[in-house]
């Protein structure tokens, strides 16, 4: 039955608010005026942008899921991926440094008293502050339930020790989310608590900055806890619920991760067709080769089921609906569509795509983190599949 005739009320809609498509349209700008020219550099050097990441901030770019009553925009996961999606289009790494408040915020959103939420949260709205989320180790990293890193309870205080690796913004945090078993006998859901922890404490050591294949203009670095005291009004939630804080966290940022990879992946369509009108071989536009113009379809198939995807992934948890499923989706879908898309618009480039002076190398390279951090691919599937067995069993 077609849809213009349906006597029903319309249940789904893909239309974008007014104010849904200004904030895009800002988004979108600020990427072309000021994001796409200064990527390269910050890819060469490995620069940390924060010229850039002040700019966004100041346009609201930044932390905009911070709820209102804390000084922020109060951004749906929706709203949040629109964002960045169009940041990601202009450079993953300086996205993925921007995102990775959002990501360390959202357990604090999810689990924080009003008090720790007008400390930790405010200050980001009233300064450009970065912060950061410190879950993996060197030994456990799709195994949270491995982690060893220990918090001991010592009068009004808790004592951590351990240490955390491959933490994006882990040199620039003001404070950190911090996952710490806090019984060791406990399973997984019982075994581990979340805390707030202060950048300046003692007994912090921040490691170099990790030389990555991609994503350069992000800081990431491994992080030591050295009999480090955190008070415990900075506890998130109850004792023992860390992890599923830290689940929780992966529900509101993996649609977001999926969203960039989706930038990512229309970024490296639009420089391959653009790139196929222009060169020509056989006295005709590569683009006119069949073969060229199918690797495009096959973008485009691939980059508009991921960011509906997306779109499904995050319109559930913004209607507080579990979406731990269709996160895994997207996210599993889009990171491996961005690989594919930046591999083929290498390929559609040529030698010319193998070469550091065009813009496609860099897309490459900075698309192979989105199958691992966040969950690999292989974690999304084990996600997926056990959500695919339990349906089954019913
Ligand atoms: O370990 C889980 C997992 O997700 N592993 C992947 C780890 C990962 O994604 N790490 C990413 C680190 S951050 C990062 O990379 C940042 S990238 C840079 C910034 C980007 C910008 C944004 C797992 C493998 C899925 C699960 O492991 P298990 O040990 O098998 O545990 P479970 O039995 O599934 O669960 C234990 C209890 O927790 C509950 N749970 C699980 N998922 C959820 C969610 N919400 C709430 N609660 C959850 N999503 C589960 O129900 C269990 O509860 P019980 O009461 O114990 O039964
Ligand atoms: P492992 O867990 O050792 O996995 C190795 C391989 O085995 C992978 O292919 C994996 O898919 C596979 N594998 C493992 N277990 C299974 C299984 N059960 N079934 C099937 N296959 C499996 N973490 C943070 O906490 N905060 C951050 O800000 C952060 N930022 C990051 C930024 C970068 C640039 C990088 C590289 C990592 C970041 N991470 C961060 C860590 C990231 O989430 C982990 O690297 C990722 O979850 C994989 O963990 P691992 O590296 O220990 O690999």
């Amino acid at each position: 039955r077609s849809g213009g005739n349906s006597t029903m009320a319309p249940a789904l809609g893909f239309q974008l608010s007014e104010d849904q498509l200004s904030v895009q349209g800002a988004a979108r700008q600020f990427v072309r005026d000021v994001v796409i020219p200064a990527a390269p550099h910050h890819d060469k050097t490995g620069e940390y942008p924060v010229d850039i990441i002040k700019q966004a901030w100041e346009l609201g770019l930044v932390n905009c899921h911070i709820p209102t009553e804390y000084g922020g925009l109060g951004f749906g996961v929706f709203d949040s991926a629109l964002v960045s999606e169009q940041l990601a289009y202009g450079c993953t790494g300086i996205q993925t440094a921007i995102e990775a408040n959002t990501l360390a915020e959202a357990p604090v959103i999810l689990a924080a008293s009003d008090a720790q939420k007008k400390k930790y949260l405010g200050r980001m709205t009233e300064e450009p502050l970065m912060a950061a989320y410190c879950v993996t180790e060197p030994g456990a990293g799709s195994d949270v339930a491995g982690a060893k890193t220990t918090a001991v309870k010592k009068g009004d205080k808790w004592v951590v020790n351990g240490q955390k690796m491959w933490i994006t913004n882990g040199g620039k945090a003001n404070w950190y989310f911090l996952l710490a078993k806090t019984d060791p006998t406990a399973n997984a859901g019982k075994a581990f608590t979340g805390f707030i922890v202060d950048g300046n404490s003692p007994g912090i050591t921040v490691g170099r900055k990790e030389w990555n294949m991609g994503q350069r203009a992000s800081d990431t670095r491994g992080i030591t806890f050295e009999d480090v005291e955190v008070p415990d009004e900075n506890r998130l939630g109850e004792v023992g619920q860390g992890f599923k804080i830290a689940m929780g966290a992966f529900d509101i940022t993996r649609p977001l991760v999926a969203s960039a990879a989706v930038g990512l992946a229309q970024r490296a369509m639009d420089e391959a067709s653009a790139y196929a009108l222009q060169r020509k071989t056989m006295g005709k536009q590569i683009i006119e080769h069949q073969a060229v113009a199918f690797m495009l379809a096959d973008m485009a198939i691939n980059i508009e089921a991921s960011r509906m995807m997306v779109w499904r992934a995050a319109w559930l948890r913004d209607q507080n609906q579990r979406n731990t499923y269709y996160a895994s989706i997207a996210k599993a879908l889009a990171s491996e569509t961005a690989n594919k898309c930046a591999s083929d618009a290498v390929q559609i480039f040529g030698g010319n795509g193998f070469n550091c002076d065009y813009p496609v190398e860099k897309l490459m390279r900075d698309a192979k983190i989105f199958t691992i951090y966040e969950g690999t691919s292989q974690i999304q599937r084990l996600i997926i599949s056990r959500a695919v067995a339990d349906v089954a069993k019913q």
